[in-house]
């Protein structure tokens, strides 16, 4: 496919041109999830490997009477990286008379049809979807009641520090309810090995797919068999590292640019930080909001905080 010039004017193709000119080569996780990412990320969630989903859904479940209470009656929801909406349903089932519910997404496709499926079956609740990427600078339209943001999965852990703290600060001062939000905790290496380097091969092709939405939305010829799933834990900074390695000397073509990537050069596809959770409180004071409960399940994977605004 030729690509069309605005096409290549698009922020995904100067993501990719630069992420392959610039060394090392990088780009941001935000670019995975076009439909058949976002698709496949909910299958990674469904993996025996990886704990984080089943372990934040079990300690929503478990303890969701006393975050509704905490969080108090009335507020409008607002969920950022939305996806699924599965994980929100146990937190609306458990508020006392929500009063509506955001959710938030950079994959419009993804985000209608659950929130076209949430509203089928919750005809009463007001769910107004929003397509967008929440990094950059947007309005919201007037809340419905008090803002409690919902930010589950860890999501946080894929921004760098010194953007989670920008992002958290805010957060803080768009949500005048409070944030619940969920964190992987540091852990054995070998299962967070296991998690991001399953069996199937789900989570290879969840980062090989950036290559294939590359080639449909921007007519690149990324060869997919030539590029090796890689994610390894980093110890010092405490984050699992994903890349995609070059099995072999190659030139990718894209937007009219012929670019050499050598064998065993990478791109560096995501980061998945990993907390404390004294290191994330640390992370949400600076960020100006005040730390008001935790949850941690038994064996300590994973952990949910309810943070308000400082005053
Ligand atoms: C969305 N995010 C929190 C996931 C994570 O664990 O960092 C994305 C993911 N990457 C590989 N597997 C899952």
């Amino acid at each position: 496919m030729k690509p069309s010039p605005d096409t290549c004017a698009s922020e995904f193709a100067h993501a990719m041109q630069e992420a392959l000119t610039r060394h090392p080569h990088r780009i941001s996780p935000k670019w995975f999830y076009d439909a058949e990412g976002s698709r496949l990320f909910d299958a990674i969630c469904e993996l025996p490997e990886y704990y984080p989903t089943r372990t934040e859904l079990g300690l929503l479940d478990r303890h969701a009477d006393d975050i509704a209470r905490r969080i108090g009656p009335g507020v409008e929801v607002v969920e950022f990286g939305a996806g699924s909406l599965r994980k929100v349903r146990l937190l609306l089932d458990a508020l006392e008379r929500p009063a509506g519910l955001l959710p938030i997404d950079i994959s419009a496709e993804h985000l209608h049809a659950s929130a076209a499926q949430l509203q089928r079956d919750r005809p009463g609740l007001f769910v107004r979807p929003v397509a967008l990427d929440f990094t950059q600078d947007f309005a919201l339209p007037a809340a419905r009641g008090p803002r409690v943001g919902f930010f589950p999965g860890s999501s946080i852990g894929n921004f760098e520090p010194d953007e989670a703290g920008p992002l958290l600060a805010r957060m803080a001062r768009w949500l005048d309810g409070g944030l619940l939000i969920g964190v992987d905790l540091v852990k054995e290496p070998d299962l967070l090995h296991a998690a991001y380097n399953d069996a199937q091969g789900v989570t290879a092709r969840f980062n090989r797919n950036l290559l294939a939405r590359a080639n449909a939305e921007l007519g690149a010829d990324f060869n997919l068999a030539r590029w090796a799933h890689s994610a390894f834990f980093h110890p010092p900074l405490q984050r699992i590292e994903m890349h995609l390695v070059s099995r072999c000397d190659q030139v990718v073509h894209l937007c009219g640019h012929a670019l050499p990537v050598e064998e065993g050069e990478s791109i560096h596809t995501e980061n998945s930080y990993k907390y404390t959770v004294a290191g994330f409180q640390r992370l949400a004071e600076s960020a100006g909001f005040r730390p008001e409960a935790v949850w941690v399940d038994s064996r300590r994977w994973f952990s949910i905080h309810w943070l308000r605004p400082a005053a």
